[in-house]
């Protein structure tokens, strides 16, 4: 018989709003491990100290458990932010996101996306070509949740990461999220850079080129960031797509290639 596998998830606020959050598939007997360790994370964040720690553990039927592979991945070499911004722009564009709702969505990312100011704990759901806003709550956003790596796969992953100098949380965190993203019908793009002051990373997902990396997509010592997951609309069942997003649990086995880091030229 297999291990019973379970969704562990972790978030933590301050006054509301979000500090830092996790999202783990694991066996049964890794969950006190992995408790400890997501409470540490969340008492560690270079955001803050939360007033507010959730632990949700949650067991996984192992009938609805999918699989799939993890996104090729390039670096566009940016020297700045400005540079960081456009490449990422033009990445949003040639994927097939209208201009207006790729700038739009980076002036939210920028701003901090929540109305009542501040971040999101979940990422904004656009329309690629109109710019409208799908998500049900947009002081929330939709959080994905219920996806990690196989252990095999967790192992390749690290190893061909640090081979190119890539192995950190931020980035195969990252993967994941994206893999699962790019699994949704009607998936277009995604936009992302980290909310945390001291990782000015952020990515553009697209299914024909991958994961595409930029060094500086906001400056140091910023706090804002998020997600945009930008979508194209005609006959999709957003419920459905949002219900994968939040629940349906995929455990990555294949790793994608890294590509050589490309210099970007405007
Ligand atoms: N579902 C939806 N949105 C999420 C999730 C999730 N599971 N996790 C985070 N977000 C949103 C939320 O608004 C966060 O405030 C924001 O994304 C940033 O999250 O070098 O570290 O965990 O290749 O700070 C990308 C670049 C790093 C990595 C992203 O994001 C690289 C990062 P963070
Ligand atoms: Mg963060």
């Amino acid at each position: 018989m297999q291990t019973p596998l379970y969704s562990i998830r972790m978030r933590a606020s301050r006054a509301g709003e979000h500090i830092s959050g996790a999202e783990r598939i694991v066996p049964f007997g890794d969950l006190p491990a992995l408790c400890a360790e997501l409470t540490c994370r969340a008492q560690e964040h270079p955001r803050g100290i939360p007033d507010e720690i959730r632990l949700s553990i949650d067991a996984i039927d192992p009938a609805t458990v999918r699989h799939g592979s993890l996104p090729d991945i390039t670096t566009v070499r940016v020297d700045d932010l400005a540079a960081g911004r456009e490449a990422a722009l033009a990445e949003l564009i040639k994927a097939g996101v209208s201009e207006s709702a790729a700038v739009a969505a980076m002036q939210l990312l920028t701003n901090g996306p929540n109305p009542d100011g501040g971040g999101l704990r979940g990422a904004l759901l656009v329309e690629s070509r109109n710019g409208v806003r799908l998500e049900p709550d947009p002081r929330r956003g939709v959080r994905v949740s219920r996806m990690d790596l196989e252990p095999s796969a967790a192992e390749r992953l690290q190893r061909v990461l640090a081979a190119r100098r890539l192995d950190n949380p931020h980035v195969r965190e990252a993967l994941v999220l994206a893999a699962k993203v790019r699994m949704v019908p009607g998936f277009v793009a995604e936009l992302c850079w980290s909310d945390d002051p001291d990782y000015t990373a952020g990515y553009v997902s697209t299914l024909h080129r991958g994961y595409v990396r930029f060094p500086h997509l906001k400056s140091l010592g910023d706090s804002h960031g998020g997600r945009a997951f930008f979508l194209r609309t005609d006959d999709l069942d957003l419920a459905a797509v949002i219900a994968f997003l939040q629940r349906t649990p995929v455990l990555f086995d294949r790793v994608g290639t890294i590509h050589p880091d490309e210099e970007y030229r405007p």
